[in-house]
């Protein structure tokens, strides 16, 4: 049953995400940062700020998976589906046309805590995901990686990760691995799940972070910060999160970067169809100048 990466952490130990407020000092956030490779906010979207975009995925996915008043969280209906499935396949372009979803990277909160930790100004990556952690898909999960690895990135390049619901134990939270983003950028290999990839994990490294998140809690991590999704174990919870990736403006990005998550596979998932229905054309093309591009 256990035959995904995941039962290679029966070892691991766990301890609670190091919490941080938007009102410590900009240099204990940053040495925080430096030291265990990632910051969490919990609680600091307000729940206007993610409503929009839970809700917008919730319609994208409806019937596969519904809002549950009973259980507090979206839940499956029908057979699970996991990143690159057909299913996800005709769903995804959807949920990447939300405005909500790109614009929530480009408001005032989120961009006062990427300009902090970029001590000035940032460049947020064009590419938007949304996940969707189904359950009863054990071994599908984010393997651990890095994401210098999979977005050809330098040490300023950082993730930056939105939970739109309460997610528990059971629903495959984001786990980290404290300090792992002073060993360098890692050899990888080949594995299931999201993304494909799997970064080596050293034998001293047993000890994760993470948490149970709350609707606007947001995890910041360095690129070179190894995480994972844990498997989702519940019979019909589903994670629904959202995330991307910014660096110091002028930084370099890797071209891939400039396309709709996933447009690479998807043939009508390209920026016309993303923006198509927008209301406001200020967030269309804005990466388009951006000075550093290979
Ligand atoms: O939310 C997830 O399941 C994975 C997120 C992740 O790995 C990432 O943002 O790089």
């Amino acid at each position: 049953m256990l035959d995904g990466h995941h039962d290679a952490f029966s070892h691991a130990r766990y301890e609670p995400l190091e919490q941080s407020r938007r009102d410590e000092a900009p240099e204990a956030l940053r040495a925080r940062f430096q030291r265990d490779g990632y910051l969490y906010f919990p609680r600091y979207l307000p729940t206007r700020v993610t409503e929009p975009v839970l809700e917008g995925m919730l319609q994208c996915l409806h019937p596969h998976i519904v809002w549950s008043d009973r259980r507090g969280t979206p839940v499956l209906r029908g057979e699970p589906f996991f990143e690159s499935d057909p299913l996800w396949d005709a769903l995804y372009p959807d949920i990447q046309a939300m405005e909500s979803l790109h614009g929530l990277f480009h408001g005032d909160k989120l961009t006062e805590l990427m300009q902090l930790v970029a001590e000035g100004v940032h460049f947020v990556y064009p590419m938007k995901m949304a996940r969707v952690g189904a359950p009863r898909k054990l071994g599908y999960e984010t393997p651990p990686h890095q994401d210098a690895h999979s977005h050809h990135a330098g040490p300023t390049m950082a993730g930056i990760w939105v939970a739109l619901h309460d997610a528990d134990e059971a629903m495959g939270r984001l786990t980290l691995l404290p300090g792992s983003h002073k060993r360098g950028v890692r050899p990888v290999h080949e594995a299931k799940g999201v993304g494909g990839v799997q970064c080596e994990i050293y034998a001293d490294e047993t000890l994760w972070h993470v948490s149970n998140v709350r609707a606007g809690d947001v995890i910041i991590f360095h690129s070179q910060t190894v995480h994972r999704a844990q498997a989702n174990t519940d019979e019909e919870r589903v994670r629904l999160s959202v995330d991307t990736r910014f660096c110091d403006y002028g930084a370099p990005v890797f071209s891939t970067n400039l396309e709709p998550h996933h447009g690479w596979r998807i043939p009508r998932l390209d920026w016309e169809y993303v923006y198509a229905q927008w209301r406001d054309s200020a967030l269309k093309y804005y990466w388009r100048d951006y000075p550093a591009l290979f």
